[in-house]
């Protein structure tokens, strides 16, 4: 960013100000402010969850930039408030990556979409925050938009809260149903690198997962990953039975595709 942009924001934010000054707008402002946060710390929370190097990484960001972003937009010290721009920018442009990224690599799962929806959300209240700061459209519009904008930030900060009350209320019970095969997942990791089933038959594989972090089996004709062959559920806390379709004799690659460092080798034999 150019000194002359720097200055230029400056000034159109200054103006924006002394035209949005009343109680009611202010009010929009820190509301808008405390759902993007809401919605940030929400992420954060949900890829910590998930355990694994990415998904721990990508939360530790969002903590930081949560924390930028409320820093310089909320406290009223002239040297943090120079940087919010750079902190709401920031801020958008790792959601949109993030986004980004998770529609090329995946793993494509509800909980993920769930994500996904608020990550666009951030995005898009962010873009309201930062017409409201640096106004650069006229300010009916702008008023509009941000009680708009507010509106259903507000509904979507219930959502956010409902879902995490459920998810953290609900405990299914362990099925206890047979299968041929039994694995287990347990502190992110498998407690067997091999598997053997029989060949030119259907199986039922059961993954037992302990972990509160969600993971799945899935079988890959070898470890490049590229051609399924079966993609399990995933599940958190609770166990499932797979019906894995009849395999010809020979060596396949399994792995969790949320965590790609759980895996082993399928043996399929006569
Ligand atoms: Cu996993």
């Amino acid at each position: 960013m150019t000194l002359m942009n720097q200055h230029r924001m400056r000034t159109a934010g200054l103006g924006a100000s002394a035209a949005n000054n009343g109680p009611a707008n202010r009010l929009a402002r820190i509301v808008l402010t405390l759902v993007i946060v809401e919605l940030s710390l929400a992420t954060a929370y949900i890829h910590l969850g998930l355990g694994g190097e990415l998904f721990t990484v990508n939360g530790v960001g969002y903590l930081g930039l949560a924390t930028a972003y409320a820093a310089t937009v909320a406290v009223p010290i002239a040297i943090l408030q120079r940087f919010a721009w750079l902190a709401r920018l920031g801020l958008a442009g790792y959601t949109l990556v993030t986004i980004g990224a998770y529609l090329v690599v995946g793993p494509h799962f509800t909980l993920g979409w769930i994500t996904k929806g608020i990550e666009v959300a951030i995005v898009g209240l962010l873009l309201v925050d930062m017409l409201g700061a640096y106004g650069s459209v006229r300010g009916l519009l702008r008023a509009a938009s941000e009680r708009t904008g507010l509106i259903a930030a507000i509904a979507l900060a219930g959502i956010v809260a409902a879902c995490g009350a459920s998810a953290a209320g609900s405990n299914p019970p362990i099925e206890q149903t047979d299968a041929d095969v039994t694995i287990t997942s347990r502190d992110l990791a498998f407690d067997q690198t091999s598997l053997t089933i029989e060949a030119r038959t259907p199986t039922t594989l059961r993954l037992v997962n302990e972990d509160a972090a969600p993971h799945n089996v899935a079988i890959y004709s070898d470890d490049s990953a590229t051609e399924s062959l079966f993609i399990g559920e995933l599940i958190t806390a609770t166990s499932v039975v797979y019906e894995v379709p009849e395999l010809e004799p020979g060596t396949y690659y399994f792995r969790c595709d949320l965590h790609p460092e759980m895996d082993g080798t399928l043996t399929a034999e006569d």
